[in-house]
C-alpha cells in the first residue's frame, strides 16, 4: 500500500524550502499556478499515492514555488469523486499538502449560482457548506495521527481568512459574494427542481467539489478559505442547457479578477 510518506519521500528531496501554504485550483481556475516563481513542477502520475486527474481543463501536476514572495504548493488539477477515484484518492494530495508543511489551503472552484442575485463571473467566498454527497472521506478506522474521530466543522471556512479576502476585495475594487456552497456527487448537472430544493435549503452555490477536501483539511486542523467562481447560473434559473463549455468561458473571463483576488490574499498570509 502506498502511504502518504512515499508521497513526501518523492516530493520533498526537489524541494529548496517548505511551502505553508496549498492551493487547490478548480476547473479554469489553473492559470494561478502559471503565475509561481521558478517553479517545481511534478506531474501527478510521478508521484506515488496519486491518481490522475481526467477533466478537460485539469492539467494534473503539482507546482511548488514562490507566489507573492510565499512559499506555496498549487494543484493545477483536483480530482473528483466523479471520476471514479475513492474518496481516500480524492483527498490523498490535501493530506500530503499537510506534511509537506501547509498550515492555510485555499481552495477554489468553479460553481452554478443558485442564489438568484448571482451572476455568472461572479466571485463567492464560501462561508460554509452543505455536503450533499452524503459520503464522508474520514469513514472507516481515525488514524489519530492525522486528527480526532469526530472533528469539528462548526467553522470550517476560516472567518478570519474570510475577513482577509474581503479587505483585498475592497482594496481592489472586487465584487465579492459571500455564501453556502453545496456539494454534490456530479457528474451530471442537477434538475430545476434539485436547485429549488438546494435554494430551499440554504444554497446559494453548487459544485462537484472542495466538501471531501475541506472535510480532510478540517480534520488536520488547517485553515482553510474557499472561493468559488461562478460560471453559470445552475439549471432552471435561465431559459438555457448547462455546459463544461460555458463554465470554461466564464472561467477564461474572470481568470484576471481571480488572479489578482488570490494574489492580494496571499501576499497578506
Ligand atoms: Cl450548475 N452544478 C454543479 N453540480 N456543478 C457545477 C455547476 C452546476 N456549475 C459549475 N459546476
Amino acid at each position: 500500500m502506498t502511504t502518504y510518506q512515499d508521497a513526501i519521500r518523492y516530493i520533498e528531496p526537489k524541494l529548496s524550502e517548505k511551502p505553508t501554504i496549498g492551493l487547490v485550483l478548480g476547473s479554469g481556475l489553473g492559470v494561478l499556478a502559471d503565475e509561481i516563481e521558478n517553479p517545481v513542477i511534478i506531474p501527478y502520475h510521478e508521484i506515488p499515492g496519486f491518481t490522475v486527474s481526467t477533466v478537460v481543463g485539469h492539467k494534473g501536476q503539482l507546482v511548488i514555488g514562490k507566489l507573492q514572495g510565499k512559499q506555496v504548493v498549487a494543484m493545477q488539477g483536483r480530482f473528483h469523486y466523479y471520476e471514479g477515484h475513492g474518496l481516500d484518492a480524492v483527498v490523498f494530495p490535501i493530506r500530503v499538502m499537510k506534511m509537506l508543511g501547509v498550515e492555510t489551503i485555499i481552495v477554489t472552484n468553479a460553481a452554478g449560482g443558485i442564489n438568484e442575485n448571482y451572476q455568472p463571473g461572479n466571485l463567492m467566498l464560501i462561508a460554509d457548506h452543505i455536503n450533499m454527497t452524503f459520503r464522508n472521506p474520514l469513514i472507516g478506522p481515525n488514524d489519530e495521527q492525522l486528527g480526532a474521530r469526530f472533528p469539528d466543522m462548526s467553522e470550517a471556512y476560516s472567518k478570519a481568512l474570510r475577513g482577509l479576502a474581503k479587505e483585498v476585495a475592497a482594496e481592489q475594487g472586487i465584487e465579492l459574494q459571500e455564501g453556502v456552497y453545496v456539494g454534490l456527487l456530479g457528474p451530471s448537472y442537477e434538475t430545476p427542481a434539485e436547485i429549488r430544493m438546494l435554494r430551499i435549503l440554504g444554497g446559494d452555490a453548487v459544485g462537484m467539489s472542495t466538501v471531501p477536501e475541506v472535510i480532510v483539511a478540517k480534520h488536520m486542523k488547517m485553515n482553510v478559505l474557499g472561493i468559488s467562481c461562478i460560471s453559470n447560473m445552475a439549471a432552471g434559473i435561465l431559459e438555457q442547457p448547462l455546459s463544461h463549455e460555458e463554465v470554461m468561458e466564464t472561467t477564461e473571463k474572470v481568470k484576471a479578477q481571480f488572479l489578482s483576488l488570490v494574489n492580494g490574499i496571499v501576499a497578506k498570509l
